[in-house]
C-alpha cells in the first residue's frame, strides 16, 4: 500500500530555468510525497515524464563545484584501485567523473544530448539514451559486459527502479560491482531537507529500501558509506554474490529501523516539521523586509525551487539569485521567476538565502570576508 504524506504544492520542473518568453508555457505538477509499506521505498506520488527533465536543455553541471569535483576524482582513484577495471557509468552529465578513467577502459550513458556531447568530445563513448533493460541489451552486444557499474545522483532519478535495477544485472559481470550513491533518506528526516523531493528525485533510498529492491533484482548490499556530498548521501555497494550481508550493512538497516524508517509515522512527524519550516522561514522575511533589509538568494539550486514556490517566495522577497552556472545567468528561477546573475566579487546585501546549503563549508569558506548574513532552512531555519 502507497500512503501520501506530504504535499509541497504546485511546483514547476526544479531545474528548468527560464526566459521572460517562456513565462507563458511553464509546467506545473503537484508535487507530493509517498511511502511505500511494502518496500519502504519513499517516492514521488506524480511522476513527470523524463523527457521533460533530462533533455538538451539541461542546466546542472556536475563540475560546478570543487567540493565535487574533488569527490568525483577521489571516486575515480578509489575504483581504479581493484585493478584496471572496465567502468560503466550511468548518468555521466558533463564527464566530472568518467573524465578520471581512461577512455578505453569507460563507457558512458547520459541522456541530456548537451552533456553527451562534452563527453563524447573527450573520447568516451556516450549513449545518449535512458537507462533501460534494453539499452543494457544493446551495450552488452557492443561491448560485452562491465566489472563496476558505477552511477551518482542518478538512480534516485530512474522512476522505474526496479526495471533499472535489473539492468544494471544484465551489464554486469558476475564478479563485478554496483555502486552508486544519492542523497540520503535519513540525513532528509533528520534535517527536514525537504527540498531533496523535487520532479527529478523519483525516489530518495533508504538501505532498508534498496535491500528489497536490489534483492529483486539479484544483488546483495556488500557495503554501504556515506559521502558528505549533496547535504548527505548514501553509498551503496552490490554485487551478485549469494552471502549475508556483512556486518557494517546490518548494522546501519538496525539504526534505520531505530530511525523507525519503515513505519508511515515517521513521514507524518517529518510532514508536520515541514509544514513548520515553511511558517518559520515566512515569518523570518517578512522581518527582515519590515526592517527595510534587501535578500538575494545564494545558489540557483533545483532545491533552492522547491523551497521559493512552498513557501511562495518570489521577488517581494528575493531579489535576485546569484549562480556561478553561465547556463542558468540571465534567466529566471523556475515558478517564481526570480533574476538570476553572476556572482560579483563584492556581494552586496544585508542577507543572502543559502539556496546551495549543500556546499555550505565552502562557501562560508569562500566568503569568509562578508559584510552579510546567511540564512539557511538545514537543519532548522537559522541566521549565519
Ligand atoms: O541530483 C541532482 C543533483 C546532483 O544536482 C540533480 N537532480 C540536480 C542537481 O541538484 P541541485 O541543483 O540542487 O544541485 P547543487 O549541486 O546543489 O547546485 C549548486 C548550484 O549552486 C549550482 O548551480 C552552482 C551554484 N553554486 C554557486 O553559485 N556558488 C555553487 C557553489 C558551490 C558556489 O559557490
Amino acid at each position: 500500500m502507497k500512503i501520501e504524506f506530504l504535499n509541497l504544492g504546485k511546483q514547476p520542473l526544479a531545474n528548468s530555468f527560464l526566459t521572460q518568453e517562456q513565462f507563458k508555457n511553464e509546467f506545473f505538477f503537484d508535487l507530493k510525497v509517498q511511502f511505500d509499506t511494502n518496500t519502504k521505498l519513499v517516492s514521488l506520488v506524480n511522476f513527470v515524464p523524463p523527457e521533460k527533465m533530462f533533455n538538451e536543455d539541461y542546466a546542472y553541471s556536475s563540475s560546478c563545484s570543487k567540493t565535487m569535483a574533488d569527490h568525483f576524482f577521489n571516486t575515480a582513484q578509489y575504483l581504479m584501485s581493484y585493478g584496471s577495471p572496465k567502468i560503466l557509468e550511468i548518468g555521466s552529465n558533463d564527464g566530472v567523473f568518467i573524465g578520471n578513467v581512461d577512455p578505453k577502459n569507460a563507457v558512458a550513458v547520459e541522456p541530456c544530448a548537451n552533456f553527451a556531447n562534452i563527453t563524447r568530445r573527450m573520447g568516451y563513448t556516450t549513449y545518449d539514451q535512458f537507462w533501460t533493460e534494453d539499452l543494457a541489451q544493446q551495450i552488452v552486444k557492443e561491448h560485452g559486459t562491465f566489472d563496476i557499474v558505477y552511477a551518482a545522483n542518478c538512480m534516485c532519478h530512474i522512476q522505474d527502479i526496479q526495471q533499472a535495477f535489473n539492468a544494471v544485472n544484465i551489464v554486469l559481470n558476475d564478479a563485478g560491482r554496483f555502486i552508486f550513491e544519492d542523497p540520503y533518506l535519513l540525513e532528509v528526516i533528520k534535517n527536514s531537507a525537504y527540498d531533496q523531493f523535487y520532479d527529478e528525485h523519483a525516489h530518495i533510498f533508504s538501505i532498508i529500501s534498496l535491500y528489497n529492491l536490489l534483492k529483486n533484482a539479484g544483488f546483495r548490499i556488500y557495503h554501504v558509506d556515506f559521502p558528505n556530498t549533496h547535504g548527505g548521501s548514501l553509498r551503496i555497494y552490490a554485487d551478485k554474490r549469494n552471502a549475508q550481508e556483512p556486518e557494517k550493512v546490518s548494522s546501519q538497516i538496525g539504526i534505520e529501523l531505530g530511525y523507525k524508517l519503515d513505519q508511515i509515522s515517521t513521514y507524518e512527524t517529518f510532514a508536520s516539521a515541514v509544514r513548520k519550516s515553511k511558517l518559520d522561514l515566512q515569518f523570518l522575511l517578512k522581518n527582515i523586509k519590515s526592517e527595510g533589509k534587501n535578500i538575494i538568494g545564494y545558489g540557483a539550486t533545483s532545491k533552492s525551487t522547491v523551497i521559493y514556490n512552498y513557501c511562495q517566495t518570489d521577488t517581494k522577497y528575493i531579489d535576485y539569485i546569484i549562480d556561478t552556472t553561465p547556463a542558468k545567468q540571465g534567466k529566471y528561477s523556475p515558478g517564481v521567476h526570480i533574476p538570476i546573475v553572476p556572482p560579483t566579487k563584492h556581494i552586496t546585501c544585508d542577507y543572502a538565502f543559502l539556496g546551495a546549503w549543500n556546499y555550505k563549508n565552502e562557501i562560508l569558506s569562500k566568503e569568509k570576508n562578508r559584510d552579510f548574513s546567511f540564512i539557511t532552512h538545514v537543519p532548522r531555519i537559522m541566521i549565519i
